[in-house]
């Protein structure tokens, strides 16, 4: 049945399915890039038709959000929950608020998120969520009033044992607690059936830290395992949120010096680094004020430029942690003519497949998000352990877990990553070393 296999005819056939899901196509292009190759080596995942089951989603949930504005208007936005795959353990997988959220990026997200969780070595599934709902500029009721609503119908689809959804864009420690507040009220239940939740009601230490980090710790694995390391390191980061703040502040703590933030305003460029007390500055200015990027860069007497990306920024690193197709061909040959030596992304998806094609030809080090980004979702699969135990960790042991899985990851995609010319193909070693747990775990329940 599968006789005819090829990236080509793999790929005409799940566009034929998926019309128009672009953002969807890309991701499968790129993980079947490397795991069809390895199918043909290993028959009985083609037998089995593995990746042709991996990529269609276990279901869709698609439904309507109602919510009431400050004006007392009625509004209307779409809510979505695609449970991807849960092979090896409950879906697990944040959840997106922002104008773009269509299907087909919520498909690539759940698609990505497979791989990723396989990669932590923790029991977790792939799912994710969200809605068009635009937070920004909406008062703290307003968005109280779109996460109920939103959990008023989730509620049917999640729980500590189901689905555990997670913050991702526009969703963060506020709308966490909205939404767990809702599902508690509702369900008359207390569980961990939502991460990232409040240390007073069962988060984790480290969350909030744990993208940014991880995709830090990532890099220096990259880095140490071809004797090198990141003190005195320039870097380059894009995105302003959760995952680039605290990229930035790991890079710091390591010895590297940070010179951009970006936000869909544009980039600042600090040239001297960014410091502790800038740092804490950033946090308050996302986190508590809602403000934006510029206001920092006017506040420092820093550079700002308007609808601008930082790729064209001399480096030595760079780390997309914006969002999705963020990074282009002219922006990776940028980077590779200005001297940057790798890249680690923190955002799913930012790098086009063009542009990855410039850093694997180029031969940079290259880090992409299904494993450089884990550690968000490692620290959630730590809380969800936390939470069944009814214990806390605190802060230096949740770090030093987080660590060592990022350690895990990148010894994985060594593992399955090495080309003859002796690069390093972390794209490569990332999505066979994904495929090959949750395959085997197919595998094993049957056909079904
Ligand atoms: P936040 O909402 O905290 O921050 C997002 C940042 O990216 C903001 O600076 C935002 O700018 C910018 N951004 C978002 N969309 C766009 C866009 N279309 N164009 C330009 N800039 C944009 O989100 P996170 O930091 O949590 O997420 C960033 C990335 O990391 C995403 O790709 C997410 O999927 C990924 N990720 C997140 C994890 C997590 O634990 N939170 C885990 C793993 C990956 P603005 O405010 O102007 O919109
Ligand atoms: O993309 C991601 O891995 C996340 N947004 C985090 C998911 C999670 O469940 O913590």
């Amino acid at each position: 049945m599968y006789d005819d296999l090829s990236v080509e005819s793999f790929m005409s056939g799940l566009k034929k399915r998926n019309p128009d899901e672009v953002e969807f196509h890309q991701a499968v292009h790129e993980v079947a890039q490397s795991v069809v190759p390895y199918i043909l080596d290993n028959p009985k995942y083609q037998e089995a038709g593995i990746l042709q089951r991996m990529t269609e989603p276990d279901r869709s949930i698609i439904f309507r959000v109602v919510w009431e504005d400050d004006a007392g208007n009625i509004r209307v936005n779409r809510g979505y929950r695609v449970q991807f795959n849960n092979a090896i353990g409950p879906y697990k997988g944040g959840l997106r608020l922002h104008p773009s959220v269509n299907l087909s990026i919520l498909k690539f997200l759940g698609f990505e998120q497979t791989f990723k969780n396989s990669l932590t070595t923790l029991p977790m599934g792939a799912g994710k969520g969200g809605s068009d709902f635009d937070p920004k500029g909406k008062s703290d009721r307003e968005v109280m009033r779109f996460c109920q609503s939103f959990m008023t119908e989730l509620v049917h689809h999640i729980g500590p044992h189901t689905d555990v959804p997670a913050g991702d864009i526009g969703v963060g420690a506020r709308e966490i607690s909205y939404m767990f507040g809702q599902y508690k009220r509702l369900s008359t239940r207390f569980d961990g059936a939502l991460t990232g939740k409040a240390m007073e009601f069962g988060g984790s230490l480290i969350r909030k830290e744990a993208t940014g980090y991880g995709n830090a710790y990532f890099m220096q694995e990259m880095l140490s395992h071809h004797d090198e390391g990141l003190e005195g390191k320039t870097c380059v980061i894009s995105g302003a949120g959760n995952v680039a703040l605290y990229c930035a502040q790991k890079l710091m703590q390591l010895g590297a010096k940070v010179i951009t933030l970006s936000d869909s305003g544009g980039f600042v460029l600090d040239p001297a680094g960014i410091d502790e007390e800038k740092l804490e500055w950033l946090l308050d200015l996302k986190t508590r004020r809602r403000g934006r990027l510029s206001e920092y860069a006017e506040n420092y007497g820093l550079e700002f430029f308007p609808d601008r990306k930082p790729w064209r920024v001399p480096c030595d690193l760079a780390f997309p942690c914006a969002t999705q197709n963020e990074l282009g061909a002219g922006d990776a040959l940028a980077l590779v003519e200005n001297g940057c030596k790798a890249v680690s992304e923190g955002a799913n998806m930012p790098t086009t497949l063009e542009a990855i094609k410039v850093f694997r030809d180029a031969e940079i080090l290259y880090g992409p998000g299904k494993a450089a980004n884990a550690g968000g979702v490692a620290v959630s699969g730590l809380e969800m352990t936390q939470n069944s135990i009814r214990l806390t960790w605190t802060a230096e042991e949740t770090e030093e877990r987080l660590r060592d899985i990022m350690k895990k990851i990148h010894r994985q995609c060594i593992q399955h990553g090495a080309e003859p010319s002796g690069y390093m193909n972390y794209v490569k070693g990332a999505n066979i070393a994904g495929f090959i747990k949750v395959a085997d775990a197919m595998l094993a329940y049957g056909v079904g």
